[in-house]
C-alpha cells in the first residue's frame, strides 16, 4: 500500500536522489575499487549495509569491485590453532602454516560471508581470489617476512567479464606466485591498490575506522594532491597507520587511477556520501 502522507522526512528523500543526478551521470560506467578492510566490517546489520551500498551502485550502472581484508578474522583464527602471529611494518610474517589459515579464512570465511551479503541485497556477487584467472601474481615482498607477496603482473580480464555479465567481484588478497603452487599473503590495501591500478579504476575507495587525513592542526582535508602527501608524510603529520594508506594511494595514482578517497567505514552509507553527494565524505587524493 502506499502511503499517502508528506512529510519532511519524504520530500528530503526525493531531493536526495533528485539532486544525486549529475553524480550518477557522472558516475556511469566507472569503475569504483572498494577497499573493506577487517576493521570496517562490525557486525551483521553493518555488513547488510554495506552490501546494500554495493548492490545500489551495481544498480545505478557503475562498476563496483570489493576487495577485502580481514586481519582481525585471521588472528582469531591464528589464536584458536595456538598459531602465533608477529606483523613487521604492517605486514603479517607469514610462515607455511600461517598463509594456509590466511587463505581458508580469506578465501572461505571473509569472502564468501561478503559474497552473501551482497547476493542477499539482490546484487550478484562472486567471490574469487588473486589466484583466480591469474589476477594477480607475485613475488616475495621481502624474505624477512616470508610468504607476503607483492603483485608484479596482474590480468584484469577476468573483471571485466564478470563486469559485462552484470557480476559484481568479491576479491579475497591472495595470490599466485611465479614458480609452482605458490600461495602469497597480500596487504589488503596493496591487493586493492594494484587491482585498482590493473583497471585504471575511476575509484578508490579505501574504507577504514578513521575520518580520513588529519592536517598539523588535527582537521580532516577534504582534497589533497600526491604532492601534499608527500610533503605532509615528510614534514612526519601523515605517520603511523595512515601510510601504507597514502602510499597505497600515491600507487594507484601513479598506475592511472583517477582519484582515491580514504573515508571512515563506520559512517552510515560511506560510499554512497562519497558517490553521490556533493558532501563527499573522507580525504580525497588526486593529481
Ligand atoms: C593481511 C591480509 C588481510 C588484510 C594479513 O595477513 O592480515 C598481510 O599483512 P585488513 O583487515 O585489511 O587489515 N596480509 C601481508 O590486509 O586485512
Amino acid at each position: 500500500m502506499r502511503k499517502q502522507t508528506m512529510n519532511r522526512d519524504w520530500i528530503a528523500t526525493a531531493r536526495t536522489l533528485s539532486e544525486a543526478l549529475p553524480y550518477l551521470q557522472r558516475y556511469t560506467g566507472a569503475i569504483v575499487v572498494v577497499k573493506f578492510g577487517g576493521n570496517a566490517m562490525g557486525d551483521d546489520s553493518a555488513m547488510d549495509e554495506f552490501a546494500r551500498d554495493i548492490v545500489l551502485m551495481r544498480q545505478v550502472g557503475l562498476n563496483p569491485v570489493v576487495v577485502h581484508g580481514g586481519g582481525p578474522m585471521i588472528n582469531d583464527m591464528l589464536a584458536r590453532l595456538g598459531i602465533a602471529s608477529e606483523f613487521v611494518r604492517g605486514k603479517r610474517v607469514t610462515d607455511k602454516a600461517t598463509v594456509e589459515v590466511v587463505e581458508m579464512v580469506l578465501t572461505g570465511l571473509v569472502n564468501k560471508r561478503i559474497v552473501q551479503a551482497i547476493n542477499q541485497q539482490g546484487g550478484r556477487g562472486v567471490g574469487l581470489s588473486g589466484k583466480d584467472a591469474n589476477l594477480m601474481v607475485c613475488e616475495p615482498d621481502d624474505p624477512e617476512l616470508g610468504f607476503v607477496g607483492r603483485p608484479v603482473q596482474m590480468n584484469p580480464q577476468v573483471l571485466h567479464d564478470l563486469f559485462a555479465a552484470g557480476i559484481i567481484p568479491v576479491v579475497a588478497p591472495l595470490g599466485t606466485g611465479l614458480g609452482e603452487n605458490e600461495t602469497f599473503n597480500v596487504n589488503g590495501d596493496t591487493a586493492a591498490g594494484a587491482i585498482a591500478g590493473a583497471l585504471r579504476a575511476d575509484r578508490l575507495l579505501l574504507l577504514t575506522d578513521v575520518p580520513g587525513v588529519k592536517n598539523a592542526a588535527g582537521e580532516i582535508v577534504t582534497e589533497l594532491t600526491p604532492e601534499d602527501v608527500t610533503t605532509m608524510t615528510e614534514e612526519g603529520v601523515i605517520a603511523g597507520g595512515m601510510i601504507p594508506k597514502t602510499q597505497t594511494a600515491l600507487a594507484a595514482i601513479a598506475e592511472g587511477v583517477r582519484g582515491v578517497v580514504i573515508i571512515d567505514g563506520r559512517v552510515p552509507n560511506a560510499c554512497l556520501l562519497e558517490l553521490f553527494t556533493e558532501h563527499g565524505s573522507g580525504s580525497l587524493i588526486k593529481p
